[in-house]
């Protein structure tokens, strides 16, 4: 699966949702997130006219199974936040169960308009910066940065775009499938060949990089898939832009105070049929400092990375 469709919200079990999340079917900050809300919709319309006087503690623990299911995840997160908040100042702790999975409904759905809105806002307010852009790279599968850049390329003779084949599991096939279908010029390359590509020694010059993110810190550094380190540094070294498109929301406000833990997944997806005393480590993602980002493509236009707690607090204060 490659993007969530939250009209046709297939699942039928927490369970399955679950597994999807930690198999990687569910894929992309932006579709954990969607799935966590979707499933604690699920669960609540699941429960019977019996209700539990304790149904708001048991949406939540499935929220947090879902929204942790992956560390790195604090779009998903910090909508347990948006949760937890605005059922107590917007609602009042309604006390009645029926009216409590109501309520519970109606913030899922908030917040998931917050998504939805925020990636349309992303687009709006950062398209105008690009229109003399025509050669672009990005990095498995963003569903942000493939959206904006789906709509830089309109109305653009020879525009075109490198992707990555982003290893083990292969995501860059899912942002070559989608540009392909969307009419794009689309070049996938190797990931170990990024690096090369980026500086100009290897096919057509790149005037930016645009990548999504899974974490942003308080301190404006992002985590993103791994790999996304060597491409922010080699685009660095040859002076060519990193955007980052993404909500704001995913800034992880614990970061302020602990380090960013990097998930790192099962041995067999860089080897299945490794030899035995083989040593394998396979971590998914890469902690990008914030002195290769140019700049952050949120709902808020573009943010330097220094800048990132400031606008956090402004507009999403009960994140803290
Ligand atoms: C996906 C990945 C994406 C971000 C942003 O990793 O690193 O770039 O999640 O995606 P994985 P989006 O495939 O391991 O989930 O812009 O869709 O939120």
């Amino acid at each position: 699966m490659n993007s969530i469709n939250q009209a046709k919200f297939q699942y039928q079990s927490i369970e399955d949702i679950l597994k999807d999340i930690k198999d990687v079917k569910i894929q992309g900050a932006t579709n954990v997130a969607i799935a966590t809300f979707e499933g604690i919709k699920l669960y609540l319309q699941n429960t019977g006219s019996e209700l539990d006087s304790d149904i708001f503690e048991k949406a939540m623990s499935v929220g947090n199974k879902l929204a942790f299911a992956r560390p790195n995840e604090p779009l998903a997160q910090n909508g347990l936040k948006y949760i937890n908040y605005f059922f107590k100042v917007k609602y009042r702790s309604p006390k009645e169960s029926q009216e409590i999975k109501q309520v519970l409904i109606n913030l899922c759905d908030e917040y998931l308009n917050i998504i939805k809105s925020s990636k349309v806002s992303l687009v709006e307010k950062n398209l105008d910066m690009f229109k003399d852009i025509r050669n672009v790279f990005t990095h498995c599968h963003s569903s942000a940065a493939e959206k904006l850049i789906t709509e830089i390329s309109k109305g653009k003779e020879g525009f075109k775009v490198v992707c990555t084949e982003t290893r083990p599991l292969f995501q860059g096939r899912i942002t070559a499938s989608n540009l392909l279908e969307k009419g794009l010029d689309t070049t996938m390359i190797a990931d170990s060949a990024a690096e090369t590509y980026i500086i100009g020694k290897a096919g057509f010059p790149i005037e930016a990089v645009f990548v999504g993110a899974d974490e942003i810190t308080v301190h404006g550094d992002f985590v993103n898939k791994v790999g996304s380190w060597g491409i922010s540094l080699a685009a660095y070294y040859a002076s060519i832009p990193v955007y980052v498109v993404t909500p704001l929301l995913k800034v992880n406000p614990e970061s302020a105070y602990s380090a960013v833990q990097i998930e790192i997944r099962e041995a067999n997806e860089l080897w299945p049929d490794a030899p035995h005393d083989l040593k394998l480590f396979n971590p998914a993602f890469d902690f990008v400092n914030r002195q290769f980002v140019t700049g952050y493509l949120t709902e808020f236009g573009l943010i330097k990375p220094e800048d990132v707690i400031k606008t956090l607090r402004e507009n999403y204060e009960w994140v803290f």
